[in-house]
């Protein structure tokens, strides 16, 4: 196998950091349906932010759903109260939805309408929930046949399932010349391509829906085989991205594309993306401290490192003039300063006004948010749950929270031309004793955890600062 990457030590070191992805691709189902009208209530992509119908900035802050969905039945213990948690107690306002491209095509060309049903289920669950879906097209060391989650077994050769040697640890076995072969196949292949995009256009078919379903994550942390590292993301990542958002935007015109750097970015190594590959994309790198990932626990000297990393997401944004959002952070709840670690997480979210989605709304002993016989974890939920500005009639918004004064602050610069109110949510989990508001020459309503901004003054930059009382 060529590996040209960065040269074998700087690849172990590499691989030795979780983030992978999903595999390749099967036949189409026939004719698509007729392309939908354009939706009235799309979100979409606008100045540095996904923007609800009315405009507003929406910071997608939320949990991913879940790790239990990586394998058959491809659906975890939760429930519809589990989605109105998820909202009403965390104050979250979105889910990333994990879908398996084995669940959806276990046979090539046959999509599974059992599968489907039971994803638009959660979907309505989501919906009744006042939740947004973004569906994350999840994978990790490829696919089924590596006893990871992603890929279909059809999609590669057996006899590369059989030679497959699995590592200590799991994100060590993406560097088996087995799953680089079959990651190969997927990146050489039109047609697999093509099987791919088919698969996300039938989950579109099946759960689109422009007021909650927003978007698609096409591929979880992408990983680039034996395909030069400098070259995958502009050569090979940003074209396979561009062939499966036109195949879905057939069935889904207003799905935003939700688009990874390679997994090299994650393990802190430089994008090559120039550009987002596709018209309405946000940027969405994962954010994990590769020390933490090792089970080594995060420590106080990492965090100026981590928030700086997030920072240069942040500045990457920018240059591609897309919203970042953090489809992963977290880590494992007995490690040494996780507390810290989380708080780090929300605090450099908060500096680049990015969505951030923790993983994962599992219940389990790691990084899950609930224990596995469905206590809770407390220390772990008082520094998930936490104030957000969800909706935002602005621009540049921005927000932060001190966990010692449990003060609460957000900015951002008003547009005038942006009438519905801006949103803030204070769980009662925060401020068990309620809160006062502070936003100046402002005019606002308070309706439970939920504060509603509906006039600012003129001003360049508005302040809002909640305090617990
Ligand atoms: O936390 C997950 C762990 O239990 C699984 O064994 C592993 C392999 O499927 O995946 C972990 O979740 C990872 C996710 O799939 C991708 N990003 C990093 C997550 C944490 O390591």
């Amino acid at each position: 196998m060529r590996m040209k990457l960065l040269g074998s030590s700087a690849l172990v070191a590499l691989s030795l950091i979780t983030l992978g992805f999903v595999g390749c691709g099967g036949d189409s189902d026939g004719a698509a349906p007729p392309t939908p009208p354009p939706a009235a209530r799309a979100y979409q992509v606008a100045r540095g932010f996904v923007r609800d119908p009315e405009g507003r900035a929406v910071v997608l802050r939320g949990v991913n759903l879940a790790n239990a969905h990586k394998h058959a039945p491809y659906f975890g213990p939760h429930t519809e109260a589990d989605f109105a948690r998820i909202s009403q107690e965390f104050g979250m306002n979105s889910i990333r939805l994990l879908v398996e491209w084995a669940a959806v095509e276990p046979q090539r060309g046959k999509f599974d309408g059992a599968y489907l049903d039971a994803l638009a289920e959660r979907v309505t669950w989501a919906k009744r929930a006042g939740l947004l879906v973004i569906v994350d097209m999840h994978q990790d060391i490829y696919g089924e046949g590596f006893d990871g989650n992603g890929a279909p077994r059809w999609t590669c050769d057996k006899a590369r399932y059989d030679a497959f040697v699995p590592a200590k640890s799991w994100f060590f076995s993406y560097l088996d010349p087995n799953v680089i072969a079959c990651f190969d196949g997927l990146w050489t292949s039109p047609e697999l391509q093509d099987s791919y995009a088919e698969a996300v256009a039938a989950v579109a078919r099946r759960v689109r829906d422009d007021e909650v379903v927003i978007g698609y994550d096409v591929m979880n942390e992408p990983f680039w085989g034996s395909q030069p590292t400098v070259t995958f993301e502009p050569s090979v990542l940003g074209p396979f991205y561009a062939r499966v958002m036109d195949r879905v935007r057939k069935d889904s015109p207003s799905a935003i594309a939700f688009l990874e750097p390679a997994a090299t970015r994650n393990l802190g190594l430089a994008t090559q993306f120039e550009r987002m590959p596709v018209e309405q994309a946000v940027y969405a790198p994962h954010a994990y401290d590769t020390t933490a990932e090792q089970g080594k626990g995060f420590s106080a000297a990492a965090k100026s490192a981590y928030l700086s990393r997030i920072a240069k997401y942040k500045v990457e944004a920018d240059e591609f003039g897309t919203p970042l959002w953090i489809g992963e952070y977290g880590g494992t709840s007995g490690s040494t300063g996780i507390i810290e670690y989380l708080d780090a997480a929300y605090e450099g979210a908060g500096m680049a006004g990015a969505g951030s989605m923790l993983w994962s709304y599992d219940f389990d002993g790691g990084y899950g948010l609930v224990n596995a016989d469905r206590t809770d974890k407390p220390a772990i939920l008082d520094v998930v749950v936490r104030p957000v500005p969800r909706r935002v009639a602005g621009d540049a918004v921005d927000y932060a929270f001190d966990s010692k004064t449990r003060v609460f602050t957000t900015s951002f610069a008003p547009v005038a031309s942006i009438t519905a109110p801006t949103e803030l949510v204070a769980p009662a989990r925060v401020y068990p004793s309620g809160f006062d508001v502070d936003c100046g020459d402002c005019a606002f309503e308070r309706d439970g955890d939920v504060v509603r901004v509906t006039r600012v003054p003129a001003a360049p930059r508005v302040t809002v600062k909640l305090t617990p009382r």
